[in-house]
């Protein structure tokens, strides 16, 4: 049976052309209108849970679309498919694991069953492992092969293995401590080891080695480089021990390494890279903040876990984000999701988000391999913080010709209050939001020409805001380890959500074994010494590698 079949399960579904049916219902609508019929719509369409205030009323929905999506979320089998996650369902069908992200929350005493065996247990033995190390390091009885403390801990991993602690150590940053530094290394350009290591003492330098399958690349790469700078300054293989921890499923790998198993916390198969930053793979966090606040963090997770599994669908808040994202993208067209944190503490949230999002759902075909044909599945997810984003493309967002809905996230107060600041940023947001939704018309144009002396027809155009742009704000008190972990398990169980509505296995990655695999069979052909035949390849890639070869004087 040949593999590309069309996929017409989810189109041929009489709620998937209900809801199309009511694009065109809503088509013609702007949000001013929407707005001007129902004086309850900021009410009808914010949600509240878990210490986040999601407000929708900005997006291009009435009550219907909601009636209509959630119909389709429940004709596409959401709840039991949720309920198929929380019990170990190998919903993870191409790789045959079950996703159980959920259990690395789980507080002690709850039952998380996996072929039998209760999983929870094993997470709070490493926890407690990890909060161990991490007292010893933070007050300096874990010292360096010389004796001295250590203050400065370098993480090595890349994808799954850094995205989420570097995210997470810069949101929390308020809260680390001081003794310790923390850089991060992911990229093979070897800039980007050097850099970090750059003015580091080796013997007061802890490296984290963090890659779930110990085989990347890059991460290996990076690990090797440090074994090597860390061995040439203390003079002696014996230094590796206490200057090396590795994160990892694999034990054998480690050892191989030479990194003792003694130093090696652990994870499971049942976690995806991407979903990892509150398992082993978080140590750089809990190191920066102790266990105390990585405790706080996983309750903020596991609080948004209860939230996912036992609220109703339409007071559920991550369904009803992700149904928003499935709205505005497979039904209304837009191609990208712009991710504007004004909190700079996130700043490397928007790229975190973007490998959740696009690396979950980013597929094109459907769980039982069916080519997706007639829609969109994941939109580009990207981003900076705000307010510096307004100075560079918010232009396109107001007034380009593509409509990017917005997700604003924003806090109440800061951590790091100074004068007005934080009133002026938040400011910022409600305005940007708000200048989206309703823009700014022709006549209002002329009427303020006309305030300020005079009207010139010629620029009327130009300063029109046509409005009509969609926007979601999230808003809470203040970004504490908790408020962080409920805002990550809110955008897992969204982008969990639209999978479900895609029917997409969203926990695999082939996309990125491909990668893996293909660089492996070209590093030899650069680094030989003689030409290699290279009619494996296509004209243009020879044509490269030869080039290269050639400017290196391999030629
Ligand atoms: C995440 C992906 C990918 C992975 C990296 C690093 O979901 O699978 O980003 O995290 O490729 O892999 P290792 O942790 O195995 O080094």
């Amino acid at each position: 049976m040949s593999a590309i079949r069309p996929a017409t399960a989810r189109t041929s579904l009489p709620e998937w052309r209900a809801v199309i049916d009511h694009t065109r219902t809503l088509a013609p609508q702007h949000l001013r209108d929407l707005f001007a019929e129902d004086p309850s719509r900021a009410d009808r369409f914010s949600f509240e849970a878990c210490g986040l205030f999601v407000d929708h009323a900005k997006q291009r929905i009435t009550a219907e679309t909601l009636v209509r999506l959630l119909a389709l979320a429940e004709a596409c089998g959401l709840e039991s498919r949720i309920d198929a996650m929380f019990s170990g369902a190998r919903i993870n069908t191409t790789e045959h694991r079950a996703v159980l992200h959920v259990a690395l929350r789980a507080p002690a005493g709850e039952r998380i069953m996996l072929d039998g065996r209760d999983v929870v247990p094993d997470v709070h033995e490493v926890l407690g492992r990890m909060g161990a190390f991490a007292e010893r390091v933070r007050g300096g009885a874990w010292t360096g092969h010389t004796g001295r403390r250590i203050r400065t801990v370098v993480n090595i991993g890349i994808g799954g293995s850094d995205l989420g602690p570097v995210m997470a150590n810069d949101a929390l940053k308020s809260y680390a401590t001081p003794d310790l530094a923390f850089r991060f290394v992911s990229n093979v350009d070897g800039s980007d080891f050097v850099e970090a290591t750059a003015g580091l003492d080796p013997a007061e330098t802890l490296f984290i080695v963090a890659s779930k399958t110990f085989t990347t690349l890059e991460t290996l790469a990076n690990a090797r480089s440090a074994r090597d700078w860390l061995v040439g300054a203390l003079g002696t293989e014996a230094a590796v021990a206490k200057h090396f921890v590795a994160v990892s499923t694999a034990a054998a790998e480690v050892s191989a390494f030479g990194i003792d198993t003694a130093n090696m916390f652990g994870f499971w198969d049942w976690v995806g890279g991407r979903y990892s930053m509150d398992s082993a793979i978080g140590l750089a966090t809990m190191l920066a903040v102790g266990p105390e606040r990585f405790g706080e963090l996983l309750a903020g997770f596991h609080a948004m876990d209860v939230h996912f599994r036992e609220a109703p669908l339409e007071r559920n808040l991550p369904v009803l984000q992700g149904l928003v994202d499935v709205w505005n993208t497979t039904f209304l067209g837009s191609g990208s999701i712009a991710v504007l944190p004004y909190d700079h503490a996130l700043r490397r949230f928007a790229a975190y988000l973007q490998q959740l999002a696009m690396e979950s759902n980013g597929k094109r075909v459907t769980l039982d391999g069916a080519t997706i044909d007639g829609y969109d599945t994941c939109p580009v997810y990207w981003g900076e913080p705000g307010t510096n984003g307004q100075h560079s493309f918010y232009q396109l967002i107001h007034q380009g010709t593509r409509t990017i809905p917005c997700e604003f996230i924003g806090f109440a107060r800061s951590r790091r209050p100074l004068g007005r600041h934080h009133d002026l940023l938040m400011a910022n947001v409600f305005a940007q939001a708000e200048a989206l939704a309703f823009g700014r018309s022709a006549d209002e144009v002329r009427a303020e020409m006309a305030a300020k002396g005079g009207v010139d027809e010629s620029l009327v155009p130009h300063k029109v805001f046509p409005g009509n742009r969609p926007s979601t704000t999230i808003l809470a008190e203040e970004l504490t380890p908790h408020a962080l972990g409920a805002l990550v398990a809110y955008h897992e169980h969204a982008v969990f959500t639209q999978g479900v509505i895609w029917n997409v296995n969203s926990f695999d990655q082939w996309g990125v074994e491909l990668g893996k695999v293909l660089a492996t069979r070209i590093v030899p052909e650069l680094e030989a010494a003689a030409e290699p035949p290279l009619s494996g390849h296509d004209p243009s890639t020879a044509g490269l590698i030869r080039r290269y070869r050639t400017l290196r004087g391999r030629g």
